[in-house]
């Protein structure tokens, strides 16, 4: 891996968040490969989606939408050790989705005057589940659970088909059976975001005549072009975030454990040959010993031609600190999607972390933990958006809906002032709108 020195220099923000390792990400292409596709889909419904299908996933699926009988078969030939894998993992987010619904309060500001916080649940969401190098069952977990506790009424799942027969991956549709998700579509990429954001008309019998209702909001990871696509989508339809590439930082001090720290970032690295892999440390030993770490394991694991990609990328690096205030300085600036902190006081260092999609503290919270079955949520905020954004969760399935209660005493102690700030606005209507309730004539100044 790259060495990124900060020791003993006096960075201002731009430079420090210059020096991050992160690789440009090019959208301007995208945006033009996928405007052809939304109008498509969004003209031809159903049709345009089995030709979408057949050109980038080479199969033309029969059945758009996946019927009953797949999704049952999918479970009964579920490995029962994956199926108690997905079942332990349901339960923990369940768990933690469940003590995240927030409640509705209200705030009593005078007698006859108060302002309630209502939060509603979006009414339908598209869940996004990619297909790309590997299969991510987990994914529809973490999407789907935290919609389901926000009480989302419709969910529907959009993954691209796999199969030689046009279905999904047969995990991720025995992961819908068990979740209770029966609205799934082998449809992936930019079409799906096209499906979800405009609806689509059937166009063969077994579609109806709708194959696809549209969506209020549209979730989940994807590749380059559904980010794209979901950005495009966005304010015509609810997005949760525009994804980059996965990416994970490491906070280790001298006691670190450099067997960890190379077997976390080649985990990352695994995901995607744009996975950026980051350790940010104040030991020169411990950049050394994991680099040779690294050296060790890299060859050794399944997709070593990948992680190797990964590692040598621009987007991936050891930060060489000179204290653990920089270490922590450069980890705001990065703003991971996971960071992972390693060092002697992990709650010292945790309490000064700003900028992370998630955090995973000390040495036995590995990323892969809360890949899988933390209970914690992975969709998370990438390429640095977690210095504004947040990772996915119940939150992301609701809206905060103020209700205005006051009665005619709360208003009339206001009506005379509400009248004087519209006038100063030149909106005098709306002032007449509060006095005609409790005056003759609003139009005629004098009575007030
Ligand atoms: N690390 C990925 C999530 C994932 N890993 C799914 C394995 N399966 C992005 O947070
Ligand atoms: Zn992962």
């Amino acid at each position: 891996m790259r060495i990124i020195d900060l020791r003993g220099k006096r960075l201002t923000r731009a430079e420090m968040l210059a020096a991050m390792p992160r690789a440009e990400m090019g959208t301007d292409e995208a945006t033009e490969l996928v405007q052809p596709i939304l109008d498509d889909v969004r003209a031809r419904g159903a049709a345009a989606l089995r030709d979408f299908e057949e050109k980038f996933d080479h199969v033309r699926p029969e059945h758009l939408r996946v019927p009953a009988e797949a999704m049952t078969a999918a479970l009964e030939e579920l490995d029962p050790g994956v199926r108690a894998a997905i079942e332990e993992s349901v339960r923990r987010s369940r768990a933690v989705a469940a003590s995240q619904v927030p409640e509705d309060f209200h705030t009593d500001l005078a007698p006859g005057a108060r302002v309630a916080e209502r939060w509603i649940p979006v009414q339908r969401v598209g869940l996004y589940v990619p297909g790309g190098k590997a299969v991510y069952p987990s994914s529809v977990i973490m999407n789907a659970v935290p919609a389901q506790a926000a009480g989302v009424e419709s969910l529907a799942v959009a993954t691209p088909p796999k199969t030689a027969d046009g279905l999904p991956d047969k995990t991720i549709l025995a992961t819908c059976a068990i979740l209770g998700v029966d609205e799934v579509y082998a449809v992936g990429g930019a079409q799906a975001i096209a499906m979800f954001a405009y609806g689509a008309k059937g166009t063969e019998p077994q579609d109806g005549d709708v194959l696809c209702e549209p969506v209020d909001k549209i979730t989940g990871p994807g590749n380059i072009f559904v980010a794209t696509a979901k950005r495009m989508v966005s304010g015509l339809v609810g997005i949760d975030a525009v994804a980059g590439p996965t990416e994970i930082a490491i906070i280790a001090d001298g006691g670190a454990n450099p067997e960890y720290l190379a077997a976390d970032l080649i985990g990352q690295a695994e995901h995607d040959e744009l996975a950026g892999s980051v350790l940010i440390t104040d030991s020169e030993q411990i950049a050394v010993r994991t680099q040779e770490s690294l050296d060790r394991r890299v060859p050794r694991t399944k997709h070593a031609e990948r992680v190797a990609t990964s590692l040598t990328g621009r987007q991936s690096g050891i930060i060489l600190t000179d204290g653990l205030d920089q270490s922590i300085d450069a980890a705001n600036a990065y703003a991971a999607e996971h960071l992972e902190i390693q060092t002697a006081d992990p709650d010292a260092v945790v309490a000064r972390i700003r900028n992370a999609g998630a955090i995973f503290r000390g040495p036995y919270s590995p990323v892969p933990l809360g890949d899988y079955m933390s209970g914690s949520n992975h969709v998370l905020p990438t390429s640095g958006t977690a210095r504004f954004a947040a990772g996915l969760g119940v939150h992301t399935f609701m809206k905060p809906v103020e209700v205005i209660e006051y009665d005619e005493e709360g208003l009339k102690a206001l009506a005379a002032r509400i009248n004087t700030f519209a006038v100063s606005e030149d909106l005098p209507a709306h002032g007449e709108s509060v006095l005609t309730r409790f005056v003759e004539d609003p139009y005629d100044k004098a009575t007030l």
